[in-house]
C-alpha cells in the first residue's frame, strides 16, 4: 500500500487550502479525543458527570472532555468563525473573521464508553454568511447540501477519519506516526442489502408504515421481500454509519409517537446532515422518510431529524413504503 497522508491526499485532489487547514485543525482535536479515550479507566475518563446538556441527556465524563477539546482546538484555527456542538445550548464565536462555521457531535454514541464499544466524533464544516457573527444561531441554519466538508472520526479497534469534501467518500486510519494514511478510497456502498439496523425496542411507537416495513424485513425469504435479513444495532451512529459505508445496509432512527412534537431522536445539524453527505458521497441514500434529509431547512440549531440512510434501493423501499403517509404528523415535521 502507498502510504498516502490525509493532507498529500487532499493537495493532490486539488482540495481548497483553507479547507484542508481546518480538517487538519479538526484532526489535532480527535487525536486528542483518541488518546483519552485509549486510556480509559486509567486516565479516570469513564463514567458520568453531574451534568445534564440541553438535550436533556446526562453528561459522560468524555462528552465534556471531548467537547472542551473541540472548542479549545478549533479556537486556535483564525478560519473557524464559530463552532455549534450538541453539548453547547449555543453557538460559540471563535475568530471574527473566520471564513468557516464548524458543528459536531463531539463523543457520538457516548452511552458505549464505559462498556468500551465503539464511539466517534461527527464533524460538519459550512463556509461563514458574510459579517455573521460565530456565535449568532441563524448564520448555522444552512441546509446540508450546504456543507463544504463532513466526515467523523471513527474511535474503535483502530481511529479511523472518513471524509467528505464533495468529492467522494474516503477512509484514513490514524497510525501510530500520528499521520492518518488513505486505507480506503473512493467508498461506494452496495445499492441493496441483506442488513437493517434499528433498535426494535421501539417498535410499538412508529408509524404503521415503518412497523410494516420491519415486519416485511422479518418475514424473511417467505415474505414479499422474498429474501432474509439481518439485524444490528450497536446504539453508536458513527459505528452504524461506517457498516453502512464498508459493507451497505439501513440504518433508522424514525420518528416515533412517543414525543409526537419531536421529527425523530437524532440531531439534524451535526448528525444527520454529515452522515447523508458522506452516504450520499458513496452512492447511498438517506432520507427521513419523507425527503431527502439535505433538504430540510433547519430551524434551530438542535433540531431532530427522522433518519433513514444507507444503501439506495434499501431506502428507495422505505420511501415507498412511508408513500401513503405524506399528510402524516411525522411527514410535516420531518420536510
Ligand atoms: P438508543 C447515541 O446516543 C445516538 O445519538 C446515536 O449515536 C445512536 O444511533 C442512538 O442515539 C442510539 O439510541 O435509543 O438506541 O439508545
Amino acid at each position: 500500500m502507498n502510504l498516502l497522508l490525509l493532507n498529500q491526499f487532499l493537495k493532490h485532489h486539488d482540495t481548497d487550502g483553507e479547507l484542508i487547514e481546518v480538517i487538519d485543525t479538526l484532526m489535532i482535536a480527535c487525536k486528542e479525543i483518541a488518546v483519552q479515550l485509549r486510556e480509559g479507566a486509567l486516565a479516570g475518563v469513564l463514567g458520568t458527570t453531574d451534568n445534564t446538556n440541553v438535550q436533556g441527556e446526562t453528561q459522560k465524563k468524555m462528552d465534556v472532555i471531548s467537547n472542551d477539546v473541540m472548542k479549545n482546538v478549533l479556537h486556535t484555527n483564525p478560519l473557524v468563525r464559530g463552532m455549534a456542538s450538541e453539548e453547547e445550548d449555543d453557538p460559540v464565536a471563535a475568530n471574527e473573521n473566520g471564513r468557516f462555521l464548524v458543528t459536531f457531535d463531539p463523543l457520538d454514541g457516548s452511552s458505549n464508553i464505559d462498556i468500551n464499544v465503539s464511539v466517534g466524533t461527527i464533524f460538519s464544516i459550512l463556509e461563514a454568511p458574510e459579517g455573521c457573527d460565530g456565535n449568532d444561531a441563524d448564520a448555522y441554519l444552512q441546509n446540508g447540501r450546504k456543507q463544504v466538508a463532513a466526515g467523523y472520526v471513527l474511535y474503535g479497534p483502530s481511529a479511523v477519519l472518513v471524509l467528505s469534501t464533495g468529492a467522494g467518500v474516503n477512509f484514513f486510519t490514524l497510525a501510530h506516526t500520528g499521520d492518518f494514511i488513505l486505507t480506503n478510497e473512493n467508498v461506494q456502498i452496495p445499492a441493496q442489502t441483506r442488513e437493517f439496523a434499528i433498535n426494535m425496542s421501539n417498535q410499538r411507537h412508529w408509524e404503521p408504515n415503518m412497523q410494516r416495513y420491519v415486519a416485511d424485513l422479518l418475514q424473511g425469504a417467505d415474505g414479499p421481500r422474498k429474501k432474509n435479513y439481518n439485524m444490528r444495532w450497536i446504539a453508536s451512529m458513527v459505528a452504524e454509519v461506517h457498516r453502512v459505508l464498508t459493507r451497505g445496509g439501513v440504518f433508522m432512527y424514525p420518528w416515533d409517537k412517543r414525543e409526537t412534537g419531536k421529527p425523530g431522536k437524532l440531531r439534524l445539524m451535526y448528525e444527520g446532515n454529515p452522515m447523508s453527505m458522506l452516504i450520499e458521497q458513496a452512492g447511498g441514500l438517506s432520507s427521513t422518510a419523507y425527503a431527502d434529509i439535505m433538504d430540510v431547512q433547519p430551524k434551530e440549531i438542535h433540531q431532530r431529524v427522522a433518519v433513514a440512510l444507507g444503501s439506495r434501493e434499501e431506502v428507495e423501499a422505505i420511501i415507498e413504503y412511508h408513500a401513503d403517509s405524506q399528510d402524516s404528523d411525522a411527514a410535516a415535521l420531518n420536510r
